[in-house]
């Protein structure tokens, strides 16, 4: 499909698309998308006031009413899998099955919203004092600022949206400028589900495109009182501090450094599809990307050989195209830096394979994923470059590839391929990884929604998603009653008037 045709399915009109600065490329031949009008800080100020009425409206609202609202998003998103995933790809460059299976996601949690729409579940708590009871409720938190990132430019949004809202929260969404068609197209599948649900307030949905001004406008205001963020660690040390300042709250999922150990008992022909769909999918700018490749002696020689094989095969191209494994960098900067980390990574020891731009495809950033052999874990190693490079390292004792796992500033998604319990089960024990994804057998992107998804360290500690991530978008009471006919005071203290 021709990218106006992906525009206009995805239902974006000429009055979306002109009138701006902020120019939107496609990564897959630089084409100008659009030239988008952008929001002044006092329009993201307004924002914030509808959002704060339409919370005032909206947490009265029973919440598995509230699902229904849910439910009825993920029917139209059904209904828009197809556009809205070619869209995803035209405008981040992700293969048409990773922009689908984004959508998918969406719908996931969705589902998973509307469920926990009737499941706000609190405690019930024992009272030390008699004719008492304590009980834990949950109430909503008030409006919800949700930055997202142009590698994933709808899937994390959905995860904090869907729960915002059954939860009582209206959300302001400011996506990347690098994707705000995903976003704005987005807002217009969910206003299809607003307008069948009938009754819902105005503003449950905002999305605010610019820069950084926007995003400074949302974690300084004391009106927004949760900031999800997904992004770079340097971008999450901005918006941490500014939130923490005024006490807000936040969900942070910033960078990840992820690796794989693989033991001599693996399964390597497993192994090897699953380090090939992590470290290239996406075209290695998933936060969950395998970036590093810790490897038993005994099996070394033979893995890489296999994964240099598949390398040297791996379709790169038209994202858009049937068959295409590999699409572009999002642009010229994420170029930069992948030439950079490799030239790095070759000054300080390593064997580069691959890594250059790739033939017969112009217009866009399209390279070769690279596969590094380093002799340690130097500094690029420890650093996330947003790129295809795989860096592999050798180990002998799984102590010694546990400490290398865990030996960097990141701490988002961890695996290992081992087909022995022992090693398995140490390596997701408190003596192993420290990631806030651990898993075995699988590669460590492409989680399921209904896990709670984030990471320790400088991935920022936030978790969204699944499990019990809704709690992060409503308040926590504890209440204390007392129906006896006395006031006994709790510690058993006497304060006779
Ligand atoms: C991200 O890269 O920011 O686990 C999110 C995964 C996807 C989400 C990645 N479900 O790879």
């Amino acid at each position: 499909m021709a990218h106006k045709e992906i525009l206009a399915a995805a239902l974006l009109t000429d009055a979306d698309l002109t009138g701006g600065a902020l120019e939107v490329n496609s990564p897959i031949d630089g084409a100008l998308l659009g030239s988008l009008a952008t929001h002044s800080v006092s329009d993201v100020q307004a924002m914030i006031a509808q959002a704060k009425s339409a919370f005032n409206a909206w947490k009265l609202v029973p919440a598995p009413r509230r699902g229904e609202l849910i439910r009825l998003f993920g029917e139209e998103l059904r209904t828009a899998k197809e556009e809205l995933g070619a869209l995803v790809t035209l405008e981040c460059g992700k293969i048409l099955q990773e922009g689908l299976g984004e959508v998918q996601e969406m719908i996931d949690i969705c589902d998973l919203a509307v469920g926990q729409s009737r499941q706000l579940f609190g405690l019930t708590i024992a009272s030390e004092r008699p004719g008492h009871t304590m009980r834990e409720t949950w109430h909503p938190l008030g409006v919800a600022g949700v930055i997202t990132a142009f590698n994933f430019p709808v899937a994390p949004f959905a995860w904090n949206f869907a729960l915002a809202i059954v939860c009582g929260d209206p959300v302001i969404w400011k996506p990347s400028e690098k994707t705000p068609l995903s976003a704005i197209a987005t807002a217009r599948i969910f206003e299809k589900a607003v307008k069948r649900f009938g009754e819902a307030p105005e503003g449950l949905l905002q999305v605010a495109i610019g820069g950084g001004e926007i995003g400074e406008v949302l974690t300084t205001s004391r009106d927004v009182a949760l900031i999800s963020a997904t992004g770079s660690t340097r971008m999450g040390k901005i918006v941490g501090p500014k939130v923490a300042e005024r006490f807000g709250k936040t969900v942070l999922e910033l960078g990840g450094n992820n690796a794989m150990i693989v033991a001599p008992s693996a399964d390597l022909e497993n192994a090897v599809r699953a380090i090939v769909f992590s470290a290239v999918g996406t075209c290695g700018q998933r936060c969950t990307s395998l970036r590093r490749l810790i490897v038993h002696a005994d099996v070394r020689e033979e893995l890489v050989e296999r994964l240099k094989g598949v390398y040297a095969k791996l379709p790169i191209g038209d994202p858009l195209a049937h068959g295409t494994l590999v699409g572009p960098l999002i642009d010229a900067d994420a170029n930069t830096s992948m030439k950079k980390a490799l030239e790095q990574a070759k000054a300080e020891g390593g064997t580069v394979t691959g890594g250059g731009k790739a033939e017969g495809v112009t217009g866009g950033y399209y390279v070769h994923p690279a596969i590094v052999e380093i002799p340690r874990q130097t500094d690029i190693v420890r650093h996330e470059t947003f790129a295809p490079i795989l860096y592999v390292m050798t180990y002998r004792t799984l102590e010694e590839a546990i400490i290398l796992q865990n030996d960097v500033p990141q701490g988002l998604s961890s695996c290992i391929f081992s087909t022995d319990v022992r090693e398995t089960e140490i390596f997701l024990s408190a003596a192993g990884s420290d990631c806030g994804i651990a898993n075995v057998n699988i590669g460590p992107s492409g989680a399921e929604i209904g896990g709670a998804f984030g990471g320790e360290k400088e991935t920022g500690g936030g978790r969204e998603s699944g499990s019990d991530a809704w709690k992060a978008y409503m308040r926590r009471q504890t209440n204390t009653v007392n129906y006896s006919r006395e006031l006994p005071l709790a510690q058993g203290i006497k304060f006779e008037i």
